[in-house]
């Protein structure tokens, strides 16, 4: 017997989370051994065992479910894992490699592990809204509210909770110290339904004798400015905070303490105003002396007005908060008449921290932010609208400072500086802010642009992963569904991803309509909801093909790459609520171009079947239909051109999707969901595609969307395949996809036999492509291909939209060539496109069972490819023409003549047609 280790231990797929939200909590470990029996033990803070799984003859390691007695609520609980591993199943038919010989079994004890309650157990009962003044101090804008409550402890505890949350984003201190490190806590959720409460480990900022909670409460997402329209108040005009504080001590004593009306004293200070897209103007005169500790007079501050929290909305935290993630210092900064003009060299969503000399009091220093200069190197601001200043303000107060905005961010790459008699580089520095997830893939190959491309993705990943998955950071930081949808698949290969999306997923449950429409944003306010009643065109669309199938798609994709059922458990009913829509509408509705009473009885059956009308965003910015045109002119050609195909292309898709979630659940709609997904496709063919496998609309985009969703018949995929490439190469292997096509275009050309136009494309350097935006100096990617037009040009147009980063997703697949055979990596195939035109790749993804990482290095003929594979993966390796199985560990080999064996292959394929 050896001690064999399991490491990483997880809940809910997190490290050592405080607090988990789940009644049944899922623990995920990783052996470093082929694991063929565990056993969980669960014991609760008494050390009374909960849950005792018993051996459990099983390889799995990953979010395995809590069975026992429901967990205390509050209660800290340990975990432990055994886990037992045999010789013989190692070899895994592998014939080469490294894998470690272990001996016939292992049963090592793991550390255990604590974690905290499983059901959060604060009563929080009422919403504290400050009294002070809260009359615009200027023009549209508040003060932020300072709150503090004093209390007497007779000694320190051994532990302490607090759990806080807030209609508005707060920041709270103990002990004079920040609680936490997040911020802009509790973050974006549609509040009107649930407000997620954070909880946080205060213990060791209380002491024996006073003690102050001070609080600081902004505006937020909750009243501040937000979305496409940048209104204000979308949620509520006032803000509010609640909290509570669980002690225990010593002697087995505890204590709750709660803000009341009497022991809670509002007033305001350095925070004049601050808004989400205005900016913030942060007073340092205005700060009151000593307000976050003890004997601090508040007596002149008012009392505060308490109104009972409806406890229903209130859910716990779930995921990562958001917090400063990374510093990047200003690479130039040069004084221009205007002021002074940092460059980071990387357009981010964050803010500036500067350090400033003592400047006289009252003076004003106001930093801009700006994700692009014009292409004289001037000032210019790309985002339009009102409300999205986007400008800091700092009042001095004759001492120096160090300063940095605290309830506000931005979309910027430059920072233009005034009021400042001179700034150096070391003054200023920008600071990166987003939810914090674990990074866990990388991506680089042999070619700098590639490489760029890739970072580009990740940047746009990060800026946009902010608290909820945003369109931009700048302009609309809206939870666009059909972005995300997009986007997931790549996003998972940078991060897990797997807790955050499935947060954002939990808002847009609570947001779908009760007729089963899935909002375009989410969080959608009640704002929102208003709006879109009273708009017509695409300001009214409320659902829409390709966004709103984000309910099916996006839990599919966190069901591949992590292989996590219970999100297809949590959003299953809602995918037939939307189904339910689609099929109603389908039924209701023909299409303008149809009048009823001409149609054929066979028609008229499909078209019931077919969900066809309705406004939608349709293959939303397809470059040719923007060519040329400016924007609020070309923005409606791609909806009014594309939609009636695009909308039950995808509903097919949902289809599909439903009923493979149903065949997981085992539930038993699955056969019917498959056979009105068949029927749906044959109807959509019968309508749509010609006899040689045309569309009847001739873009990029329907071909990719038609071969990616399976919506050509088999027979005609070759035939339409080759239109696609027809159609790619009059645009001279340029891109002509819109935001919803995107993600299929290369792979559809791939499947269909023209692997090289694939490759073409993503190596294009002129635009609209991919390296055009490298090569103009992108360090994100851009919302539209023209952002920066070949002429030098620039549009006011978001820098930083990750919709059409999702071939980064091809890059790992196909360029590296890892792609997920079953869920969450329990199987993969590594395929390496060798003829992907470079010479070097290396590339990683972390998997629920560890990472899978794959180099390969081509000279003369030669291939080289080192794959690594963690235990409890099997791997197949595909290289020239060979599939050899892979076991764990380290695998080298190397491959010659690969241009011959190719030929050959090439040849043999000949002779088989
Ligand atoms: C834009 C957003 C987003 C897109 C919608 C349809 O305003 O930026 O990217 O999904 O419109």
């Amino acid at each position: 017997m050896t001690q064999r280790s399991c490491r990483d231990l997880r809940v809910e797929h997190l490290c050592r989370p405080l607090a988990v939200g789940a009644v049944s909590p899922r623990f995920s470990w990783i052996a470093d051994h082929a694991q063929t029996a565990y056993r969980l033990v669960v014991t609760d803070a008494s050390g009374s065992v909960t849950w005792d799984s018993g051996r459990v003859d099983s390889s799995e390691t990953s979010l395995v479910a809590y069975a026992g007695t429901p967990l205390a609520a509050g209660a800290d609980f340990d975990w432990r894992v055994e886990s037992w591993s045999r010789d013989s199943v190692l070899d895994g038919g592998s014939t080469f490699g490294t894998a470690p010989d272990l001996d016939a079994w292992s049963a090592p004890w793991v550390e255990p592990v604590q974690v905290s309650a499983v059901v959060e157990r604060w009563s929080l009962l009422d919403w504290i809204r400050g009294g002070g003044p809260t009359a615009p101090v200027e023009e549209r804008l508040r003060p932020a509210n300072l709150l503090r409550q004093a209390f007497v402890l007779d000694e320190a505890p051994v532990r302490a909770r607090l759990h806080m949350t807030a209609r508005g984003v707060y920041t709270a201190w103990l002990g004079g110290e920040r609680v936490g490190d997040e911020v802009l806590a509790p973050g974006f959720d549609s509040y009107a339904h649930r407000i997620s409460v954070q909880t946080y480990d205060v213990t060791r900022q209380l002491t024996a004798g006073e003690n102050v909670l001070a609080v600081a409460l902004a505006d937020g997402w909750w009243a501040g400015r937000i979305g496409l329209t940048g209104s204000s108040a979308q949620f509520g005009d006032r803000t509010s905070v609640t909290w509570e504080l669980h002690a225990a001590f010593a002697d087995g004593r505890t204590r709750v303490i709660r803000p009341g009306a009497t022991d809670v004293r509002s007033g305001t200070g350095p925070w004049r105003y601050t808004d989400l897209f205005v900016g913030e103007c942060y007073d340092a005169r205005a700060l009151p002396d000593g307000w976050r500790e003890p004997g601090f007079d508040d007596r002149a501050w008012t009392p505060v007005v308490q109104r009972g929290v409806d406890a229903r909305a209130l859910v716990p935290f779930r995921g990562e908060p958001v917090r400063r993630v990374q510093e990047v210092p200003a690479r130039t900064v040069r004084a221009t008449p205007d002021g002074w003009i940092a460059d980071f060299g990387q357009v981010i969503a964050g803010r500036v921290r500067l350090t400033l000399p003592a400047l006289p009091a009252g003076s004003r220093v106001v930093v801009e932010h700006t994700e692009t200069l014009d292409s004289d190197g001037s000032w210019f601001v790309n985002i339009a609208g009102i409300n999205k200043e986007q400008t800091d303000v700092f009042v001095a107060d004759g001492e120096e400072a160090e300063w940095e905005p605290e309830f506000t961010f931005h979309g910027f790459r430059y920072a233009r500086v005034r009021g400042v008699d001179e700034l150096r580089p070391e003054d200023v520095v920008a600071v990166v802010l987003s939810s914090d997830l674990e990074q866990t893939g990388r991506f680089s190959t042999s070619d700098a642009r590639l490489n760029r491309l890739h970072e580009n993705v990740v940047w746009s990943q990060r800026a946009n992963f902010l608290s909820i998955p945003t369109d931009c950071p700048q302009r609309e930081r809206a939870g666009w569904t059909g972005d995300l949808q997009v986007f997931a698949p790549a996003a998972a290969n940078n991060a897990l991803v797997a807790p955050f999306v499935s947060r954002w997923l939990d808002n847009l449950r609570s947001d779908q309509r009760s007729d089963g429409r899935v909002t375009i944003t989410s969080p959608y306010s009640p704002f929102d909801a208003e709006a879109a009643e009273k708009a017509t065109g695409l300001g009214g669309i409320v659902a829409a093909a390709g966004w709103s199938d984000a309910i099916a798609i996006v839990p599919w994709t966190l069901y591949e790459r992590y292989g996590d059922v219970r999100v297809l458990e949590d959003n299953y009913d809602a995918v037939l609520a939307w189904i339910g829509f689609q099929t109603r509408t389908a039924a209701d509705e023909l299409p303008a171009t149809l009048a009823a009473g001409d149609l054929s009885p066979e028609r008229r059956a499909r078209q019931a079947l077919l969900y066809n009308t309705g406004e939608h965003f349709g293959d939303w910015l397809t470059p040719s239909t923007m060519e040329g045109r400016p924007t609020h002119e070309a923005i409606g050609i791609a909806p009014a051109l594309t939609s009636e195909l695009v909308a039950p292309m995808f509903q097919a898709h949902t289809l599909t999707l439903a009923s493979r979630m149903a065949e997981v659940l085992n539930r038993p709609e699955a056969a019917g969901l498959a056979a009105r997904a068949a029927r749906v496709r044959e109807a959509f063919a019968a309508e749509y595609v010609s006899a040689d496998g045309g569309l009847p609309v001739r873009l990029q985009g329907m071909y990719a969307l038609a071969l990616g969703l399976g919506t050509i018949p088999d027979d005609l995929r070759e035939a339409a395949g080759d239109r696609l490439a027809e159609l790619v190469r009059e645009r001279g292997s340029r891109l002509d996809t819109g935001f919803l096509s995107m993600p299929y275009l290369l792979d559809a050309l791939w499947d269909t036999g023209h692997r090289d136009l694939a490759r073409a494309v993503q190596w294009q350097s002129e635009a609209p492509s991919w390296l055009s935006q490298v090569d103009r100096g992108a360090t994100t990617i851009w919302e539209t291909w023209d952002a920066i037009a070949p002429d030098g040009t620039i549009r006011a147009m978001s820098f930083n939209h990750y919709a059409f980063g999702c071939v980064d997703d091809w890059l790992f697949r196909r360029v590296a060539g890892i792609t997920p055979t079953a869920p969450g990596y329990r199987r993969v195939r590594i395929e390496p496109d060798l003829d992907a035109g470079v010479t070097r790749v290396d590339a990683a993804v972390g998997t629920p069972y560890g990472e899978i990482a794959v180099v390969w290095r081509r000279a003369q003929g030669t291939v080289t490819v080192r794959v690594t594979v963690p235990f409890g993966v099997e791997a197949t390796l595909v290289v020239a023409g060979e599939t050899v199985p892979l076991g764990p560990g380290t695998t080298e080999r190397a491959w010659d003549r690969v241009e011959e064996r190719a030929r050959d292959r090439a040849d043999e394929g000949a002779e088989h047609v």
